[in-house]
């Protein structure tokens, strides 16, 4: 079969075609944007009719992706770690709801915060919405598992997680396809109330997914996915998640470890194998990307016998992402990989694009404010957020998106008077009406800018979903035409935006002002596409 050398979202992504999904529903967010981007590209998706536009927020692409569920097809939602937050009400009920057509949920962790506001292990929500987990170390038991989690959702009616983190998402390897594998057709659910939560039938639901827990148990015993390596050097036992399980073998360049480990892919984790690992090591060391999860589960599990060492006594660092080195240190080995980073590379912060839109709303903002005290501007993520590093120091604060506007509120109610909010175009759609309509019902003295570049900047450029409908969306909220301005970020209307900017902020009430210029990243692109 044709073998393809794929990142690792793209080779979920090529899973996910060649195991006739319908459609993939997503938000953009790294280290998970490559998924739905490559089954976008792909001409072969295209022509099986593959449904691929970007959602608005991942709480409407998991309930979209639970609808295509319902109707008996096969689907997939990716979405960052932090978009499962989004998500998660839609998630955690589709456990008990179950699946109809195959429905995998993919997760991408970012341990160590590379482009992300935490490190919040995905694992945590699979386990609590109780499904089974796949955690694939490479990229072809990426490609593979995505097969066997349709087949696994359908057998048992239920979503399947996916956990990948950052450097599977985005690192390169040969993968083997497989043989394609047609659409479903159209089919309901046998049971037509299995999608009603109402308590009474979610109670039998529940009663179910408890029920199914055994049979999770068994295929993460039985499937092979989860393999006991036996070794002859007792004195140690290890167990490593997904990737971690490389790491480990970067430090024996035979691939030959002297210990017995357990390399685990799939949860719920298999405690036989645990128990036997336990029984036969002296002690246990648990080397897995993200929170302690299983070190801490362990600690249930044996009550008594070898010692677990892992991120909890501090043999491998609690937080930050894993790689070879801290791998070899916490087995003893002397730090001998890598070579210190040469002078000549120098440190290069993060900064907004030369020409970018912002910098103008930013002068414009900080011009206006300068006779006030500072410390009342709440933002939110994306390529604005750099606008809290000098030079500009414009913005106080990014917590999750949307909450600049929310935020902003809740400090206006306090007193806080004026109460800036800036939030990008994507920003705002992905979950700013709601937002908005608190502050416009109480009347809040905020005012609200939303810096308009035309696109979803921050992790590549996709289109952003009320593209033109911006104003509409705000006066159909409830926002006083008068007090809805678009400005032009440029140097020469300076005076003018400010002049706006001023009076907006004396208004005792909601206002919006929207700051309209095209990232010059995405201008560049549609001129070079058209030049081509
Ligand atoms: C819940 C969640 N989903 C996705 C992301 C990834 N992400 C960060 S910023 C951003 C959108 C930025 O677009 P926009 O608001 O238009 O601002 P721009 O970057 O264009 O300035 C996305 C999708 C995230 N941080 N959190
Ligand atoms: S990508 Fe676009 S929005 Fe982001 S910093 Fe560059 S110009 Fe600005």
């Amino acid at each position: 079969m044709q073998k393809l050398l794929l990142l690792g979202d793209e080779a979920i992504a090529q899973a996910a075609i060649d195991s006739g999904i319908s459609g993939i529903y997503a938000y953009p967010g790294t280290p998970s944007t490559e998924i739905t981007e490559y089954v976008q590209r792909s001409k072969d998706a295209k022509e099986k009719g593959i449904r691929s536009s970007w959602s608005t927020n991942e709480k409407t692409a998991m309930e979209a992706a639970l609808g295509m569920s319902y109707a008996g097809k096969r689907t997939m939602v990716c979405m960052k770690h932090v978009g499962l937050n989004v998500a998660a009400d839609g998630f955690v009920n589709s456990a008990i709801t179950g699946a109809n057509g195959g429905l995998i949920v993919v997760a991408a962790d970012d341990p160590s915060m590379h482009s992300s506001q935490n490190e919040q292990d995905s694992r945590f929500y699979g386990k609590f919405a109780m499904i089974p987990i796949l955690e694939p170390s490479n990229q072809q038991e990426a490609y593979d598992m995505v097969h066997y989690g349709y087949e696994i959702s359908e057998k048992y009616r239920i979503p399947v997680m996916m956990r990948i983190t950052t450097r599977l998402a985005h690192s390169r390897s040969g993968v083997a396809r497989k043989e394609q594998r047609s659409q479903n057709e159209i089919k309901l659910p046998v049971n037509l109330t299995q999608f009603v939560l109402l308590p009474s039938i979610a109670r039998k639901q529940y009663k179910e997914l408890l029920t199914s827990q055994e049979f999770f148990d068994k295929e993460s015993h039985e499937s092979g996915n989860n393999k006991y390596i036996d070794g002859k050097d007792k004195s140690l036992g290890i167990i490593t998640s997904g990737i971690a399980y490389n790491y480990l073998m970067e430090n024996y360049p035979e691939r030959i470890v002297p210990h017995p480990v357990l390399k685990i892919t799939q949860y719920p984790l298999p405690v036989k194998m645990i128990e036997r690992l336990a029984n036969e090591c002296i002690k246990i060391l648990v080397i897995e990307e993200g929170y302690p999860i299983i070190e801490e589960m362990l600690k249930g599990i044996l009550s008594t016998g070898p010692k677990v060492k892992g991120r909890l006594d501090g043999t491998i660092p609690r937080d930050g992402e894993l790689n070879p080195n801290i791998v070899g240190t916490a087995m003893g080995f002397k730090d001998t990989m890598g070579s210190n980073i040469p002078p000549i590379v120098r440190n290069r912060p993060p900064s907004l694009c030369a020409g970018c839109p912002h910098i103008d709303s930013y002068l414009d903002l900080n011009a206006v404010l300068a006779d006030l005290t500072k410390g009342r501007v709440f933002s939110d993520i994306g390529c604005y957020t750099l606008g809290a590093l000098p030079p500009y120091e414009s913005i106080n604060s990014c917590v999750d998106m949307g909450a600049s506007i929310t935020m902003a509120k809740g400090a206006a109610d306090a007193g806080l008077v004026p109460s800036v909010a800036v939030i990008g175009d994507s920003t705002f759609t992905h979950s700013c009406t709601y937002r908005l309509l608190d502050a416009v019902n109480d009347k809040s003295p905020i005012t609200l800018f939303i810096l308009d570049n035309a696109t979803t900047g921050m992790t590549g450029g996709q289109e952003s979903a009320a593209a033109g409908r911006i104003e509409g969306i705000c006066l159909g909220v409830g926002v006083e035409k008068e007090h809805l301005h678009v400005i032009n970020p440029l140097k020469k209307h300076h005076a003018q935006n400010m002049s706006i900017i001023k009076q907006e902020l004396d208004y005792n009430g909601v206002s919006v002002i929207i700051p309209r210029r095209e990232c010059v990243q995405t201008l560049v692109r549609k001129k070079t596409e058209v030049n081509v």
